[in-house]
């Protein structure tokens, strides 16, 4: 009897340093730059502290931050103390600004779980913050909940993790505009982006269906701008056109906006502001006939399209959005502004003799180059006033002013040329990175705008078009998703359509290239979707 003993016993150790190595490995989205698994785990409990340098605001904000996450699930006190965090603290988390984190980087992070503690260290404050996003991954997914759960035990395995993000623009874009999204719905965007170590949400406040800023100069744009009649039902290739008959709309006023910068300022996302311009601007026209080419009374539109109702190039009308960027800036921290540029059409251009005029007068070619000499304006405004000026790739077109941003939407195409052309570069193409795309078969999904956008190709998408030379490559600056609302109304639908996708751009933009392998991550995702699902978040099922 005694072999088959010896080999039992050799047959359970062996199987317990399998899953000490492979299975032991947390399962973390985005997947970090380096770990290591040690043995053993640190259990949080009742003595557990969580502590900072003395006179540090901005850790201690941190510290505070983590408290908030931890509490309400683990339901234990975690006090926040002032220390000397240099030198080992037993039972205790702590947050060490570091200057020997130096190597990381700016968004960087050094974890280390040992049996009698976390240490997170990191040079900035934004590392910290990353550092404390990882922590919450490695607890039980039941972490994320919002009431305490007296069943799971709070252990945090040992293990050493160096982490820093490939990208510095890892972004999501939310369209408010043809749908509005109450602020509540905006917050926990923010929420679910900080979870994923996302840094930009850019805002799409305004379209030709709806003003959604309060511009303190121009009151009509919220007071008219802000509504419209009702809203196409069904898709826009459907005919005859059907409408619910409902008025839809609303707006943020500047005390809401400033709300929601310090809320994504407070979880390091940058909300990038972005005023269409001189398309997608039917709203405006509606408030302010006078900055279109027809005079006509328009409505704010009903249905979706590219629109041939774009402003006029008077200097009033470019007046008039100078002053709207200044009340934006006064607003939004964010370097970048981002003014659209995007599908507008030139049909009214090329009808109206005013313009016509303009052209002459400025001694410009065409229409294009018009809409080059308008892009060129707010470019130099931003300019003046510290800001740097973001645009569709339809910028390209006509000239590209100096300092411009290229947002690449149409392929990569306009990314390709404007790195190559020496400028910043974010690729948001849609051939990758439209979640407003069908992501399975449209006779069993929601209605969406068309396409098809699994996730599994999102995950294959590599920002650095093969195209561009190590040099070029450094004007990437990352990649952003795109949430367009055409055709999606309500909160629920719109988690369905970002989550699980948005959870591959996270790792798109974070993980290093050579660490990205689908079949890991997919497997990941499974614990991941449950810390989703404990935080309440609306995501789409994985295929099987
Ligand atoms: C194109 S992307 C647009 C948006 C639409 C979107 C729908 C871009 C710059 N313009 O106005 O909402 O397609 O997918």
């Amino acid at each position: 009897m005694k072999p088959v003993y010896f080999c039992g016993a050799l047959c359970a150790l062996a199987m317990a340093a399998a899953s000490l190595s492979a299975a032991a490995m947390p399962d973390l989205v985005p997947l970090p730059m380096s770990m290591e698994r040690h043995q053993g785990r640190f259990p949080l409990n009742e003595n557990t502290r969580i502590i900072c340098a003395e006179g540090q605001k901005e850790t201690a904000r941190l510290a505070d931050y983590l408290q908030s996450v931890l509490q309400p699930a683990t339901g234990l006190p975690l006090p926040v103390d002032a220390g000397d965090v240099a030198t080992a603290t037993d039972n205790a988390i702590v947050l060490a600004l570091d200057a020997a984190a130096k190597s990381l980087g700016e968004e960087g992070y050094r974890l280390d779980a040992a049996r009698d503690g976390v240490r997170i260290a990191a040079c900035r404050p934004a590392g910290l913050f990353y550092g404390i996003q990882t922590l919450r991954q490695l607890l039980p997914e039941a972490v994320y909940g919002g009431k305490k759960d007296e069943h799971t035990r709070w252990n945090v395995p040992c293990l050493r993790i160096e982490d820093r993000p490939r990208f510095v623009w890892r972004g999501m874009l939310l369209d408010v505009s043809r749908h509005f999204m109450p602020k509540e719905v905006v917050k926990k965007c923010i929420d679910t982006l900080a979870l994923h170590k996302m840094n930009t949400l850019q805002l799409h406040l305004t379209d030709d269906q709806g003003w959604r800023i309060e511009i303190k100069k121009y009151p009509k744009l919220t007071e008219v701008g802000a509504w419209r009649e009702e809203t196409l039902a069904g898709h826009l290739r459907e005919t005859p056109m059907t409408f619910d008959g409902r008025r839809h709309g609303g707006f943020y006023t500047q005390d809401d906006i400033r709300e929601l910068v310090a809320y994504a300022q407070a979880r390091f996302v940058n909300l990038v502001p972005e005023i269409e311009m001189p398309g997608h601007a039917q709203a405006a026209i509606a408030a302010y006939p006078h900055l279109g080419n027809t005079g006509e009374q328009l409505p704010v539109r009903t249905f979706w399209g590219v629109n041939e109702n774009i402003f006029n190039a008077d200097e009033e009308t470019i007046l008039f959005l100078q002053d709207v960027l200044s009340e934006v800036i006064d607003l939004f921290p964010s370097p970048f502004i981002h003014i659209g540029g995007d599908e507008a059409r030139k049909t009214q251009w090329e009808a109206s003799p005013a313009i016509q005029a303009r052209i002459k007068e400025l001694g410009l070619k065409d229409e294009h180059e018009l809409q080059s000499y308008f892009i060129r304006r707010m470019d130099t405004y931003l300019t003046e006033r510290g800001r740097r000026l973001i645009g569709w790739d339809e910028i390209l077109e006509g000239g590209l002013a100096e300092g411009a941003t290229v947002m690449s939407w149409r392929g990569e195409a306009g990314g390709i040329a404007a790195a190559q052309a020496g400028h910043d570069v974010v690729m948001a193409p849609t051939s990758y990175l439209y979640f407003d795309y069908y992501q399975g078969n449209p006779e069993e999904e929601p209605l969406a705008i068309g396409g098809n956008l699994p996730l599994r190709r999102v995950y294959t998408y590599d920002p650095i078009p093969k195209e561009l030379t190590p040099a070029e490559a450094r004007h990437i600056l990352g990649a952003q998703g795109q949430l367009w609302t055409e055709y999606i109304a309500a909160p629920e639908h719109l988690e369905y359509m970002a989550y699980p996708r948005m959870c591959a751009l996270a790792e798109i933009t974070w993980t290093p290239r050579e660490k990205r392998d689908y079949t890991d991550f997919r497997k990941r995702l499974e614990t991941h979707l449950n810390r989703l699902e404990a935080a309440g978040v609306n995501y789409r099922e994985l295929d099987e």
